[in-house]
């Protein structure tokens, strides 16, 4: 078992691989088309879901989402991904996000599973939030709109695709992809509910246009919100590595085919490539063969095997985490 190894034994680094805040600064002109959109929008819909990662409830949020799109409008808080992050600690991040950050709508939901809970409290809550609500120019509608929003990645296209198939039966009509960006034409307009019609605009992800934190960027990327190779999958697995070895979660340690944990991605990416044979043959200028290690393939392998659960479940902002006791807890 992976989970035998003792993090105090080993002198695992303490801060975070170097990388250049440039790298992080990922805004491709269409998301600055869909935010003017968005904001266009805003007048004819009646609520916004912001849909975000479970494993970064504090972090990496696009603060214009905050600033400019939810203000005035009723406002759900989706924390996706449910399924890899870590179950006992939704109630601790539910009160802090009320406390800090005034957020009163909070949902976690698993998108890939039509059974759950959180997927099925959203059509009553969007309904009696949007019934309570002031619709101003949109009080005589009898249909409802809804903005879905959020960053790359974190599911908005597969929550529409599953409540529509829920509440409609019927199949997927969104396309759904694990490359940042995939969403790019701009508000689609998607019925998900019949009685009362609720319609679900879902938008392209969009970042915040400059990084101003380098771990929550790493996060982001760890997270299939940033395309891999813009970062540098060796720069992401390493960051991966560093987070998982200060965290103590040595799974990693059996899935890389290593004897024990290690703190240099090098040594880990090349028994990788051993245990997964990703070993190219090149030829030397003298023509002779040489092996040599694919680190950037093995590397994707372990980022994939971080995004699928493999790695364990994760609470990537526990360090943001307000109650150091529960902390210690889970790191334990
Ligand atoms: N494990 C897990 N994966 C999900 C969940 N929701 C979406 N995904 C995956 O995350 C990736 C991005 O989903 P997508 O809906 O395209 O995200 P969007 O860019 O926000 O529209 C896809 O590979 C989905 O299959 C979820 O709740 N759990
Ligand atoms: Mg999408």
């Amino acid at each position: 078992m992976a989970t035998k190894f003792d993090a105090a034994a080993y002198n695992f680094r303490q801060k975070m691989p170097y990388i250049s805040k440039d790298l992080l600064r990922w805004f491709p002109g269409h998301m600055n088309k869909g935010l003017k959109q968005m904001q266009r929008k805003l007048n004819s819909v009646d609520c916004v879901i912001e849909v975000h990662d479970a494993r970064i409830p504090f972090s990496g949020r696009n603060p214009i989402f905050t600033n400019t799109l939810t203000g005035a409008k009723p406002h759900i808080l989706v924390l996706n991904k449910k399924d890899l992050t870590i179950n006992s600690l939704i109630p601790r991040i539910t009160d802090q996000l009320k406390a800090e950050q005034n957020i009163q709508n909070i949902v976690f939901t698993n998108s890939k599973d039509q059974y759950c809970r959180g997927l099925k409290s959203l059509r009553p809550l969007m309904v009696d939030l949007i019934k309570d609500s002031n619709r101003y120019n949109r009080s005589e509608e009898s249909d409802y709109n809804v903005m879905i929003i959020g960053v790359p990645n974190v599911g908005k296209s597969s929550l529409i695709n599953m409540l529509r198939s829920r509440n409609l039966r019927i199949k997927h009509a969104l396309p759904v992809g694990a490359v940042a960006g995939v969403t790019r034409s701009l508000m689609t307009k998607i019925r998900i509910n019949n009685d009362p019609t609720i319609f679900m605009f879902d938008t392209p992800g969009i970042l915040e246009p400059s990084v101003t934190n380098v771990e929550m960027g790493l996060k982001l990327a760890l997270c299939a919100s940033l395309q891999d190779h813009l970062v540098g999958e060796e720069a992401i697995a390493d960051y991966l590595l560093f987070w998982l070895n200060k965290h103590g979660k040595f799974k990693y340690v059996d899935y890389m085919g290593l004897e024990e944990p290690c703190d240099d991605i090098n040594k880990v990416l090349i028994a990788g490539a051993v245990k997964f044979n990703r070993i190219r043959k090149t030829r030397d200028y003298d023509n002779s063969v040489r092996v040599v290690p694919d680190l950037i393939e093995v590397a994707r392998t372990m980022i994939k095997a971080f995004r699928t659960g493999e790695l364990g479940r994760t609470l990537l902002d526990i360090d943001l985490l307000n109650d150091r006791s529960v902390r210690e807890k889970v790191l334990a």
